[in-house]
């Protein structure tokens, strides 16, 4: 592998699992749905496929609250249907990689029983479980699921640390037990042929000894409070190095540092032969520098880094309501890239499982329009197909899925909604602004079931959440035989990326950078190069004459104007 890792040149598919495809009429996605549903994806050239969590669990938060990290949610199938998929995939040419929800487990998990029957003993040792009185939790911390980090257990007279729901307990990282614990479950799953982990809120697991006050925020942010204690924490190198060792290597090698490997010269040349495991690191707030710094060669913490910078522009959170201006987005790639050295790698993302549509929140409205739709769904492809670093997309965004027109709090799943329609309530907030809130940043919106047919085609029965959307032309089944499709475009784009390295590995240069709207650059490699080129707007754009002459390979070319949101890929000649 050496410079070239596999999953640097790799279209990589979030499926939803709970939402994807349902086999058997429950309302709830399962495995057998998505081995039924594989060719879409081979036939639209995924090469990873990242499932969400699949494992058992209460779903307070949809399987980010796993009760056992070695067995399937009942909903979804079994064991033997995991060892299927993984077959079925590697059948296909394509790789598979699950989500590691190490920060916290569910607190039905037979450690958290242990630890609050006997909070003293090796159990309790699990957890963040703190001595107290009832009326006074350890610390000022704050939930990112709204009210405090701490919930008073009364079995165990203790508090327990919970950054998310409070169903959600945090592992005590600093506790060697908990360490070998997670390795050992990554190996097991290793074993099973799995390709790697996503790794959700990795950088969430060293917290700050003593565990001190969080500096309050105030408005929109209080549920940050705390979050300089541990999104960053002292110790997470070292953690993650010690589960890379320990988990995701198959061999473990001979015990040695970065620094002593740097004397022997190996930093320079390729990893390890023995590394199995690609770790995705979901790495909120960590910012352009720490990412670099977490994905590093050599340093062997992560592989792969997610930068949530990009979904929102200062100033902006998601539950604000406002059209996001596609400049930010060349503002922000031109930024990331500028701060990236030669050797370094991020992942491209625009959508999941946690976010609105970005089709919707740059539509704004406008793509209420099928016409307009397919042409920001195409736009946006353009770009995370061909933009420097690994692209990640979720599922439905290969057909243009947009927001959903929820109608009421009785709608929507998920926790984090649910809880903080009322803490707003609590807070003073009218009823209809809180609700504007929710409406604009739901994680329910991205979380609707798969249209495969027009109809729906994702289960027989009734789907555990539903989505609104009924405009024809937008399912899979009518995308696939529609050669203008946004399903097609996708298609294409990602063979183009097969045939030339250049649109993965090239040198990226902008183009007119500031041509407001104009989002356009060049990727070369070895004296080949393509130009790409977005009108991100609504009107009309003349071309540029910095744009260098190149010829059409996917999309229209007109030499004079770009037709509102024309994306196109042209070879430079
Ligand atoms: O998300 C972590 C995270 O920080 C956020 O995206 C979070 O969901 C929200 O934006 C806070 O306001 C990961 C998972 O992707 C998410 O689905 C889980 O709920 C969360 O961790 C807890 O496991």
């Amino acid at each position: 592998e050496g410079e070239d890792p596999w999953w640097r040149s790799a279209v990589f598919y979030q499926v939803y699992p709970r939402s994807f495809a349902d086999s058997d009429g429950d309302g709830v996605g399962d495995l057998r749905g998505i081995i039924d549903h594989l060719d879409h994806l081979a036939d639209l050239g995924v090469d990873c496929l990242w499932l969400s969590p699949i494992f058992a669990s209460p779903n307070r938060d949809m399987g980010y609250d796993i009760s056992d990290y070695r067995a399937v949610m009942d909903e979804m199938g079994t064991l033997a249907d995991v060892d299927d998929l993984i077959a079925a995939c590697h059948e296909r040419g394509m790789r598979i990689i699950l989500d590691l929800v190490v920060n916290h487990t569910s607190d039905e998990h037979e450690w958290f029983r242990r630890a609050v029957a006997d909070p003293d003993g090796p159990y309790g040792r699990y957890y963040f479980l703190e001595e107290g009185t009832e009326d006074a939790p350890p610390n000022n911390w704050k939930s990112f699921f709204s009210g405090p980090a701490w919930r008073w257990i009364p079995e165990a007279q203790r508090w327990a640390l919970h950054l998310f729901a409070d169903s959600q307990m945090d592992l005590r990282w600093d506790n060697p037990d908990v360490q070998r614990e997670v390795a050992d479950v990554v190996q097991w799953w290793l074993a099973r042929g799995i390709d790697g982990f996503r790794l959700d809120v990795i950088n969430y697991i060293s917290k700050a000894p003593g565990l001190p006050d969080g500096h309050p925020f105030v408005g929109e942010l209080l549920e940050f409070t705390g979050v300089e204690h541990y999104f960053y924490g002292p110790r997470l190198g070292e953690f993650l190095r010690t589960l890379r060792r320990d988990g995701f290597t198959r061999n473990r090698p001979p015990a040695s540092t970065p620094r002593e490997r740097l004397a022997d010269g190996a930093l320079a040349g390729p990893l390890p032969a023995d590394e199995v495991g690609v770790m995705v690191g979901e790495t909120p707030g960590i910012g352009v520098e720490l990412g670099r710094m977490l994905s590093a060669r050599g340093r062997d913490e992560l592989d792969l880094t997610f930068n949530f910078d990009v979904l929102e522009p200062p100033g902006r959170v998601r539950w604000d309501n406002y059209a996001y201006d596609p400049e930010y987005l060349k503002r922000y790639w031109r930024d990331y890239l500028a701060r990236l050295g030669p050797r370094d790698w991020i992942s491209v993302f625009l959508d999941n499982h946690d976010n609105p549509r970005m089709l919707s929140k740059i539509g704004a409205g406008r793509e209420a329009d099928p016409a307009v739709r397919t042409a920001i769904g195409k736009l946006l492809a353009t770009l995370q197909l061909t933009m420097r670093g690994t692209p990640f997309l979720f599922q439905g965004q290969e057909l243009g899925a947009v927001n959903q027109e929820f109608s009421s709090l009785d709608d929507l799943r998920d926790v984090e909604s649910v809880n903080r329609f009322p803490a707003l309530l609590e807070s003073g907030m009218g009823p209809r602004a809180a609700w504007a809130q929710i409406l604009s940043g739901t994680r329910d919106h991205a979380r609707v079931p798969m249209r495969w047919t027009p109809g729906g085609g994702f289960t027989t029965g009734v789907p555990w959440l539903a989505g609104t959307d009924e405009v024809p032309g937008f399912s899979a089944a009518e995308q696939a035989v529609d050669p203008d499709s946004v399903y097609s475009w996708h298609r294409a784009l990602i063979a183009l990326r097969r045939r030339h390295p250049a649109l993965t590995r090239g040198s990226l240069t902008w183009v007119a950078p500031r041509r407001r709207n104009y989002l356009a650059y060049v990727r070369e490699l070895d004296g080949e190069a393509f130009l790409v080129e977005c009108n991100a707007s609504e009107t009309t754009m003349r071309r540029p004459s910095a744009a260098p002459p190149a010829e059409p390979v996917l999309g229209i070319r007109d030499g004079r104007r770009l037709a509102p949101w024309e994306a196109s890929v042209s070879r430079v000649l």
